[in-house]
């Protein structure tokens, strides 16, 4: 997709408040601070579209973006920071299940981020588990794979393609970095296809 233009529509707390879906969803989520937003940013092209902290545990909003007037990418609260408030922890497991039920038939696909030197995690299963029980698409990428050496690249993505076996039509996990450009291009065609893909299904296409 060639961006032609894109912006922060709003950031929500309540299903009341989201947008109407329109041309189909591309959610992220992973960890806090993996790296999400910096990762929108890369794949917008701007540079501060979405807030990146090194703090992590702060977006507790659902926050999208309007991108070539009818997508919307969607950075998900990250999960995993031990040191966030209780009210925040708990909350986290409901507002993003709700918001994966809600909306399962308008996401496209989605895009969980797990980092490239760590590899999966628990967290990261249970939250791989809930969008294949609803059936949505997802392209795992391993991030900050410029913390890699070149020759840690090779062996953190056979690592990952080994500790998550995809099935037949799936998309083998692959590394990018939000700060090289690494893996980019990739993961827009990889995005791409998953949109064409979404804009013919009839689960969505009957459904608006
Ligand atoms: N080296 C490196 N650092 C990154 C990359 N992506 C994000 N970061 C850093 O990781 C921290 C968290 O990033 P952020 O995008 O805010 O994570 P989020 O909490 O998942 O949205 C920030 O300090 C970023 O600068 C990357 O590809 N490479
Ligand atoms: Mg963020």
């Amino acid at each position: 997709m060639r961006i032609t233009e894109c912006r922060f529509e709003r950031a929500t707390v309540r299903a009341e408040d989201e947008p109407k879906a329109e041309g189909g969803d591309v959610v992220f989520l992973g960890r806090s601070n993996v790296g999400k937003s910096s990762l929108i940013n890369r794949l917008l092209g701007v540079e501060r579209l979405a807030r990146t902290s090194s703090t992590p545990g702060r977006t507790q909003t659902v926050n999208f973006y309007r991108v070539n007037g009818r997508h919307f990418f969607v950075d998900l609260p990250g999960y995993g920071y031990a040191r966030a408030p209780l009210a925040v922890r708990s909350g986290w497991g409901p507002m993003v299940e709700g918001f994966l039920t809600r909306r399962r038939d308008a996401i496209a696909t989605s895009v969980v981020l797990v980092d490239a030197r760590r590899g999966v995690g628990e967290l990261d299963r249970t939250m791989l588990g809930w969008l294949v029980d609803r059936e949505i698409p997802v392209i795992v990428v391993g991030v900050k794979a410029d913390k890699l050496g070149g020759n840690g690249r090779p062996a953190a993505q056979r690592e990952l393609r080994a500790q998550l076996p995809v099935e037949e039509g799936g998309v083998a996990p692959f590394l990018v970095s939000a700060v090289s450009g690494l893996g980019i291009a990739e993961l827009w065609k990889q995005i791409d296809a998953a949109l064409a893909a979404h804009s013919k299904d009839e689960r969505w296409t009957s459904a608006s």
